[in-house]
Parts: C-alpha cells; sequence; structure tokens
C-alpha cells in the first residue's frame, strides 16, 4: 500500500503527511486459507483468524472485520517497548471511516464557547511547537475476554494495547488559537468517521478544560516516527498519557468547546466504570454509581515464557517482560515463582518517560523439579501496586490483577 509523501512541509523536516491520493480499501477481507491463532480466554470462542489484509498492517488478531477490531499478538511485545506502527491494535467503534483524507482542504475546526471560532490547516497546526512523548494506549476492555463471569463487548486477549512515541502540538496550543472563553468546563472531541446507522450516536469523548490545558494532552500526527498510520487516526489524534485510549480520538477534526458536562451517550453510558476502588463491583450488584473512566493502572507481563514451557532445573534461565504504571511511571516490577507467595524485585530496563512501557529481567533457577507458578506485580509511582485478586464490572474495563503463568521444571 504505498502512501504517497508530500514533500517539503515548511514545518518539518521529516516528511509526515500523506498527499491523500491514495485510496485504501479499509475493509479487508477473509483469504482462503485462513491461519488462526488460539486466545487462552476462559469463556469465548478461542480461536481467531490472524491476518495481513488490512492497510499498513503486518498480521493481526482479527476480533472483528467490520469495524476493524484488531489485536497485537502478544510476541510482539517481547521484542521491544515500542510496538511497531503495522503491530499497533486498531480499534473502531463504527465502519464509516473514511478511507481517503486530502491533507491539503482537512480542517480541525474549534467551535463553541470560544472567543473566535476557527478551522486550523495541518499546516498551521504543524506550525506550532513540536513535543513528543512516549505513551502506552490501551484500550479500556483490554483482557476482557479473561473476565468471569464473562460480560458483553470485544472478547479481547491482553494484546490491545501498545506503546508509542507519539509527536504532535500541545492541546493547550491549538486550543489558544480559538481562546477559551470563562465558564467552559469541557471540550469534545469528534473524528471524520460516520455512525453506520442513522440514529446511532456519534462517537464524541470530552475531557475537562483543565486537563485539556495540561500541557501533556497531544494532538499528535506521529507515531514512532512516522505518520500515523490510517487505521490509527491519520492525519491527526489525540493523546490522553496515562488515561484509558477511549479518549485518545482517530482522525480528530472537531472540538467543541463546552459551557456545561457533557452527557452525551460515550460519556453517560458509555464508557462508565464504577465509582469504587479498582472499579471493582459484584455482577447483578444494585445502587452502585458509576462514572466517566479516566486513568490507568499499573499492569506487567512476562513476555518470554509462555504458560505451559518446560523449564530445565539448576540451570539460569533469564525471564523478562514489560511493565507500565498507568497514570505515573513504574517503581518497581517484582516476580514471583511460588504462586505469589515471594516476590523478588526485578532489574528494570531504561526509562522511556513515566508513561511508556519498560523492560524488567529476572534470572530464575529451580533447584527441584515439579510445577511452578510464575507471577510479574508492577507498583507505580503513585504506590498502586496489581491486585492478586481479579476486579469485575458490567463492561469488563480496567482488569490489571496480577497474571500467572504456570510451567514446570524438569
Ligand atoms: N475517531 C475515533 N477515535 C477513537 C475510537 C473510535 O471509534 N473513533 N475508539 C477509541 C478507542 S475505544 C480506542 S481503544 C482507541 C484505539 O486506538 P488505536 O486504534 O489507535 O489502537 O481509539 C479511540 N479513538
Ligand atoms: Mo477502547
Amino acid at each position: 500500500m504505498p502512501i504517497l509523501q508530500r514533500q517539503g512541509t515548511h514545518v518539518s523536516r521529516r516528511t509526515l503527511l500523506a498527499s491523500g491520493t491514495c485510496a485504501l480499501t479499509l475493509s479487508a477481507t477473509r483469504s482462503m486459507a485462513a491461519q488462526t491463532t488460539k486466545l487462552p480466554l476462559p469463556s469465548a470462542p478461542r480461536t481467531r483468524e490472524l491476518s495481513s489484509a488490512f492497510p499498513q498492517k503486518g498480521e493481526m488478531i482479527v476480533q472483528r472485520w467490520r469495524a476493524p477490531l484488531l489485536e497485537t499478538p502478544f510476541d510482539v511485545f517481547d521484542k521491544g517497548v515500542f510496538t511497531p506502527n503495522d503491530r499497533f491494535f486498531v480499534r473502531w467503534h463504527y465502519a464509516d471511516i473514511p478511507v481517503k483524507i486530502d491533507v491539503t482542504t482537512f480542517r480541525l475546526k474549534i467551535h463553541g464557547n470560544v472567543e473566535k471560532e476557527v478551522s486550523l490547516t495541518l499546516d498551521e497546526i504543524m506550525a506550532l511547537p513540536h513535543v513528543e512523548v512516549a505513551a502506552v494506549n490501551q484500550c479500556s476492555g483490554n483482557s476482557r475476554g479473561l473476565f468471569m463471569p464473562r460480560v458483553a463487548g470485544g472478547e479481547w486477549g491482553d494484546g490491545a494495547m501498545g506503546n508509542a512515541r507519539w509527536t504532535g502540538v500541545r492541546m493547550s496550543d491549538v486550543l489558544k488559537k480559538a481562546g477559551i472563553k470563562p465558564g467552559s468546563v469541557q471540550i469534545r472531541l469528534q473524528g471524520l468517521e460516520k455512525p453506520s446507522l442513522p440514529g446511532s450516536p456519534p462517537f464524541l469523548k470530552s475531557l475537562s478544560v483543565e486537563h485539556a490545558m495540561d500541557g501533556e494532552v497531544m494532538i499528535a500526527f506521529a507515531m514512532n516516527g512516522q505518520q500515523l498510520p490510517h487505521l490509527n487516526g491519520f492525519p491527526l489524534r489525540v493523546v490522553v498519557p496515562g488515561w484509558y485510549a477511549t479518549y485518545w480520538v482517530k482522525m480528530l477534526s472537531d472540538i467543541e468547546v463546552l459551557d456545561k458536562p457533557d452527557t452525551n451517550f460515550w460519556m453517560a453510558t458509555a464508557y462508565t466504570i464504577p465509582d469504587t476502588p479498582r472499579a471493582d463491583m459484584k455482577p447483578g450488584e444494585a445502587g452502585v454509581k458509576f462514572v466517566p473512566i479516566n486513568k490507568m493502572v499499573p499492569r506487567s507481563f512476562i513476555t518470554n515464557v509462555t504458560a505451559g514451557a518446560k523449564l530445565k532445573t539448576g540451570i539460569n534461565h533469564l525471564v523478562r517482560g514489560m511493565a507500565f504504571g498507568g497514570a505515573s511511571g513504574v517503581k518497581m516490577v517484582e516476580l514471583s515463582v511460588d504462586g505469589g507467595k515471594t516476590w523478588k524485585p526485578t532489574q528494570l530496563g531504561k526509562s522511556e518517560g513515566k508513561y511508556s512501557f519498560r523492560r524488567w529481567e529476572s534470572n530464575v533457577k529451580f533447584a527441584k523439579a515439579g510445577d511452578h507458578v510464575l507471577q510479574v506485580r508492577c507498583t507505580n509511582d503513585a504506590g498502586e501496586v496489581q491486585p492478586p485478586t481479579t476486579n469485575w464490572n458490567p463492561a469488563g474495563f480496567m482488569r490489571n490483577v496480577i497474571q500467572s503463568t504456570a510451567i514446570s521444571a524438569a
């Protein structure tokens, strides 16, 4: 899929914006002899097709063809802390996604409770100071397929997440172009896709003005040094470091400044969590207050040993993986080889910043033959630690229980 580069945008040394002359086919079709993979889910059908048929994407686990839900195969996370763009997960609510974007006529509109309504060109946006952040983009429902009892929604394994170095401009600098009027409370973000059925609510997400102006919330035009893949939001997407991906609106084309809190479906009904510790409740529990999902919580994974592995006794094994702190950095990652009875700190890799994946590794030696359960847990800089028991809520959000990998030593 050749993406034609437009040369010489005056604001960028690199050529990051496609000319938009090539149309993408977004509804990939099944191949004849489809490759499949098995996800380790307790309840859902586990077999999923693997496909490289989506534009600008390598082999991905197909959760749904249309609108695309593509999961990153877990072995990709063992290769490094940055998830390659062509293996980065994809999630859209509606299938009516533009297949072609003309970068010369594209505009980002800012309207609502502003001093001056503006429609910014990509050149005007890219002329603002550039900023960069390494940050994890994780779906609220990552690992939903592991929820018991089962809940409605995409049955993701653990691959509805990815880490990238995002380059863009500060949301605050963009908003200043329009000027936020006093009394504004939220900004509402919208992308270019349309609801598939008339009457379906357009995908709209809002952030508080204070959050949007914090200098960290970004409008990104590049990911890992390249223009955004079409399915990851070309030409512009919102990046909200430390917060769940639902706020990271793709193909951002419209910002409305609101003087009242947003009560649209995607804020008030969908993407809400129980207002309880760890967003935990009992199935069917009544009287639970729900609030919009927000900050991420710490998680960690073993990436080079899979369940059922047979490891030799008496020699050192390097066990490694990655962790992220959620809304703050990774403070510590510990490993247990006895199912959580005792824990030992692991060695952390280089920090790429507090919102990034971080590598960890540890040497493990099994003295005696037998079955062992490996567990890894992350503590973040805010002192939050992954819990030993699972949380539950009806949307399957915010899973961050310590994961177990059963192996045998021989
Ligand atoms: N325009 C638009 N932006 C969107 C969505 C969407 O449906 N439309 N989905 C959100 C959700 S729920 C997720 S998990 C992330 C996924 O980002 P990715 O496809 O780049 O991995 O995009 C977010 N931004
Ligand atoms: Mo999501």
